[in-house]
């Protein structure tokens, strides 16, 4: 079973890094441009006094629009609290995923600027937590747009539905007025996967990569070439850092990239990877269900507890005490034949593999390394540190031992 590891651990060096470059997404929506077309945009002011219209940009004073031909204007007057706000009552937005809003405004010559502690934002009613958000700055010249921008990035994205207002308060002077358009919400790309890693199989290739936070899901794209064209080839988001290309045939090399996903936006490409299905001998076949038995228990496993999940289709909160009795035998196995190292242990030329690191010469003995290092019970705290499966190997590997108890 020795040789059958070593023809495995040379088939995944073959898995190349070739870098690749892929045009961006665009990430900003519009949410209102106040332009006549805008039916669905109801304006309404708790304030006396204040009036809301809006005016086609570069006429009777109006600045050119920022976006479209027209602009929102307000015009207030007799308000000695110097607040005032733009309702945006009873319209439903779904703001869920971006990471701020933001809006341009204008005030023109002649009108009064901010006071030192002015300051424009938006509220929610059911906004949490706390129910509004800042915006970066004010408008500290006449005649000029600015931009201001709000965060809503911390806010629970189940309750971000709406916006309540538009909030100008501790203005200049009791009257005023200033202009208002392009509100949009902004969403940062997110982060492209890394550690992409190709590895081939008896008529199926496998892609492992490191899970990126915060992200709905990745696409995973094909190619025949390095050149492409890559096609998607997931017909929905995959939720896990891992993805079996099952293609039929042997002798075949394919070439993918990975992008995470984040509202429907996609992040940039992570670097491109080959690998080429070949025939197993048995006893390839047997170490590869071997090591993806192994995979399922140390690459799946619950990034906190370290304890195996109860399944693929499971909440991934859930997890299973019987499956982690079997997780701790495969983990033993694992050892044994090289899936993973240990602390300390010098590699020689050992690199990732099925987001475990193999290593070359298996020279280790899991009664060597693994129950000294695993009872030094001082490690006992870094078993809730852990974070991600990948490059966590130290601290998994004291999982083990703690629940072992040895
Ligand atoms: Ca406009």
């Amino acid at each position: 079973m020795k040789k059958a590891s070593f023809a495995l651990i040379i088939v995944s060096i073959f898995a190349l890094n070739l870098g690749m470059v892929a045009p961006l997404v665009a990430s900003e929506t519009l949410l209102a441009g106040y332009e006549t077309s805008e039916t669905d945009l109801t304006l309404s002011s708790p304030d006396s006094g204040m009036t809301l219209t809006k005016v086609q940009g570069g006429t009777s004073g109006a600045p050119a629009a920022t976006q479209g031909s027209y602009v929102l204007k307000a015009i207030w007057t007799g308000q000695p609290d110097r607040k005032v706000e733009i309702r945006h009552d009873g319209l439903n937005y779904n703001l869920a995923g971006f990471d701020k809003a933001l809006v341009d405004v204008f005030i023109p010559t002649g009108a009064a600027l901010f006071q030192s502690t002015g300051l424009i934002g938006i509220w929610s009613d059911n906004w949490v937590p706390g129910n509004w958000s800042r915006g970066d700055i004010v408008p500290t010249e006449n005649n000029r747009w600015f931009t201001i921008e709000m965060n809503i990035s911390s806010f629970n994205p189940g309750l971000l539905d709406h916006i309540s207002a538009l909030v100008f308060e501790n203005y200049g002077a009791d009257s005023g007025t200033l202009y208002v358009d392009n509100i949009r919400l902004f969403r940062s790309e997110p982060n492209e996967p890394n550690g992409l890693i190709a590895t081939g199989h008896d008529r199926r290739i496998d892609l492992t990569w490191n899970p990126v936070t915060g992200v709905g899901g990745y696409n995973i794209y094909r190619a025949d070439s390095v050149a492409g064209p890559f096609t998607k080839i997931n017909t929905s988001l995959d939720d896990i850092a891992v993805h079996s290309d099952f293609l039929g045939t042997n002798g075949s090399t394919k070439y993918y990239y990975v992008v995470s996903v984040s509202g429907g936006i996609e992040s940039s490409p992570s670097e491109v990877v080959s690998a080429a299905t070949y025939a197993m001998t048995d006893d390839q076949l047997l170490t590869e269900v071997q090591e993806t038995t192994f995979s399922y228990f140390w690459d799946f496993a619950h990034p906190v507890s370290r304890l195996s999940r109860e399944g693929l289709t499971h909440w991934s909160e859930i997890c299973t005490s019987g499956g982690t009795g079997m997780g701790m035998m495969t983990i033993v196995v694992g050892v044994e034949r090289g899936f993973v190292f240990l602390p300390g242990e010098h590699l020689h030329g050992g690199h990732a593999h099925h987001g475990v690191s193999v290593v070359e010469a298996p020279h280790h003995h899991a009664d060597r390394a693994l129950l000294p290092r695993g009872c030094e019970v001082g490690r006992l705290h870094a078993v809730q540190q852990v974070t991600v499966g990948r490059g966590a190997v130290d601290r998994q590997v004291i999982g083990v031992v703690v629940v072992s108890r040895c």
